[in-house]
């Protein structure tokens, strides 16, 4: 954990929640410094770290003597300290609607990860069809919101930030997304944005993608 920049922010080598932060921070143009921890060799779970962020979870953001951890409050934190191009919409309909969608994801991966899971340990396939079920019910939902382009109507928000990496990792688990079009587009223009690519978990660029979402 070096110093130097007053911006840090931590990250795993492959973490969606990591992603966010520092995707957000680029599309701002907020400059940071990361600080890439390896999970494999518990170096989450090191007192330097727990002093930062008890629970030993990624990412955290620490700005000066601010430290925040939780990645949305993160991309929160980051819109309202640094005010140059805004990522929130001024109108509060649309607001709320960004507060509501950057939550809202949070089933999409408690809809994927039962599937994962029980394919990993090749569980019953009557359960591993009941969670498959769960989860494409749930991504009819992301189909529905996201017709008009982005996670909240046709402009990029911090709701993008929060959204884009879950969706982004459909595809590196097996996901074809062919029978959600609108979703498989949002999924390409986020991709596509140079804060995204930036900004890849490293573990992703250094192993195949997954198999384990290919009957969604
Ligand atoms: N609610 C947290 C979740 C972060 C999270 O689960 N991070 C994972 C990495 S993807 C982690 O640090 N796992 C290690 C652990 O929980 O011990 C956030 O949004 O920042």
């Amino acid at each position: 954990m070096s110093d130097g920049m007053a911006l840090k922010i931590y990250r795993g080598r492959g973490s969606p929640f990591a992603w966010r932060v520092m995707a957000c921070a680029e599309e701002k143009g907020v400059l940071y410094q990361a600080e890439t921890l390896d999970a494999s060799k518990k170096e989450h779970k090191a007192p330097e770290y727990l002093a930062i962020n008890p629970r030993g979870q990624l990412p955290s953001l620490v700005d000066g003597d601010i430290v925040v951890c939780e990645s949305l409050a993160a991309l929160l934190y980051l819109d309202e300290a640094y005010p140059e191009h805004p990522l929130l919409p001024s109108e509060r309909k649309e607001r709320a609607l960004v507060f509501q969608r950057s939550v809202e994801i949070s089933n999409l991966q408690d809809k994927a990860l039962p599937v994962l899971h029980l394919k990993r340990s090749n569980g019953d396939p009557a359960g591993v069809q009941k969670a498959i079920e769960a989860l494409k019910g749930e991504l009819k939902l992301w189909e529905e919101h996201t017709k008009h382009g982005f996670a909240v109507g046709s402009k990029f928000t911090l709701a993008d930030t929060a959204v884009g990496p879950f969706v982004l990792s459909l595809r590196r688990y097996g996901a074809s997304l062919k029978d959600y079009p609108n979703l498989a587009k949002y999924d390409e223009t986020i991709r596509a944005r140079p804060a995204f690519q930036k900004t890849v978990p490293p573990q992703w660029l250094e192993s195949p993608d997954l198999d384990w979402l290919s009957d969604v």
